[in-house]
């Protein structure tokens, strides 16, 4: 990462005074996606985190799970504050095609269907991941693996072809610790190499070349780790030979105190090498003020990089996250706001 400039990426995008005139003149080519910033005036502060995000054009998203739609105050707070969603589970490896060849779109269509009904950007997650992944792929020889993984990207794209703004193509392939670079061993690495990767993109781009392609990781938070430098690495090489990404997603799972204080430069340094980055899986475990001044530093972070577009909290209320006990999102057990809540759309603002 020697050559990289680290630098912390300036140019905010314009703001409240432009406000109006840019939105009217984005509204002839985008029509109802920027509706969603018109109805804040300019000058004034918006009241939810879909709409203060849109004001520079980036996003606000949760992670849904669709067991939980029928809980309605969920649905409510879903639909009021955010304009992006990511499935939690339902279009993962498991509940997509749990057994060969035979496809299950379901509970993912569920989400999709309520997410264009309210004109939310989806982000598809996850293609190629170790985990949730159901025990015929481990059992497959290399030439099968192969042709498994290409099919399962046609179908799944396929399926969802022209409605997801992003997809985590590979999830978690990098290894925690280890030399700079080291993949982690999986069924992937063991029968395809450490270019399943390469494999996985290239599959993806052909099918649905409009979606942004993103490769997605936790603990790549911290500009100089080792395991950042490793994705660095993957993302400057993969530009360089014009293999196809788009975009790095920092899953960010995270606590009050452990922020990386070059948390923005690490977004930039990313940014630098010409794609997007997206905070894809955001929780912050910890309470009060601390909790809150974490999630402004994150939040303020993403916005002073121009291309960091849009921010995904892992999760609506502290009552469904994944770390139970640890209290890591946006609204308590109650649907109450939090001065998380508070924290992270003044940033915005
Ligand atoms: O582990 C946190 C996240 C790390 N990055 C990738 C994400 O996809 C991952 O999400 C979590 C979900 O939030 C959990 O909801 O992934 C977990 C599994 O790896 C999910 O947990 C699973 C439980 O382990 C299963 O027992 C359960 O059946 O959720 C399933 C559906 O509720």
């Amino acid at each position: 990462m020697g050559e990289n400039p680290l630098s912390a990426g300036g140019g905010r995008r314009p703001r409240a005074g432009t406000r109006r005139l840019l939105v009217a003149g984005a509204l002839g080519a985008l029509g109802t996606v920027t509706a969603l910033a018109a109805s804040v005036p300019a000058g004034a502060a918006a009241g939810t985190l879909g709409a203060a995000a849109a004001q520079s054009g980036r996003y606000y998203g949760a992670a849904i799970a669709a067991g939980h739609m029928n809980d309605s105050t969920y649905v409510a707070t879903w639909d009021r504050e955010f304009n992006a969603v990511t499935p939690e589970n339902e279009m993962k490896w498991d509940a997509t095609e749990p057994s060969r060849g035979s496809f299950r779109f379901t509970s993912a269509d569920q989400i999709v269907s309520h997410a264009q009904s309210k004109g939310m950007k989806i982000r598809g997650h996850t293609l190629v991941w170790h985990n949730q992944l159901p025990s015929w792929v481990s059992g497959l020889s290399t030439t099968d693996l192969r042709s498994a993984l290409v099919n399962h990207i046609n179908n799944v794209m396929g399926h969802y072809k022209g409605k997801i703004y992003a997809w985590d193509v590979v999830n978690e392939a990098f290894a925690d610790g280890g030399a700079v670079g080291t993949l982690r061993s999986s069924v992937w690495t063991q029968k395809l190499g450490n270019g399943f990767i390469e494999e996985a993109f290239r599959a993806a781009r052909a099918a649905d070349p409009n979606a942004k392609l993103c490769y997605n990781d936790y603990n790549i938070d911290d500009a100089n780790a080792n395991k950042t430098r490793g994705v660095y690495n993957m993302v400057k090489d993969f530009k360089a030979r014009g293999v196809p990404i788009d975009c790095v997603g920092l899953q960010s799972h995270l606590s009050q105190g452990s922020v990386p204080s070059n948390y923005q430069q690490n977004i930039a340094q990313f940014a630098a090498l010409g794609v997007d980055v997206q905070i894809t899986e955001l929780d912050i475990g910890g309470s009060g003020s601390a909790q809150a001044d974490a999630y402004r530093r994150v939040t303020q972070a993403c916005t002073a990089v121009p291309r960091c577009t849009g921010i995904t909290v892992w999760g609506i209320t502290d009552k469904y996250s994944w770390r139970s006990g640890d209290n890591p999102l946006l609204f308590d057990g109650n649907y109450n706001k939090k001065q998380a809540y508070t924290a992270v759309l003044d940033a915005l603002n």
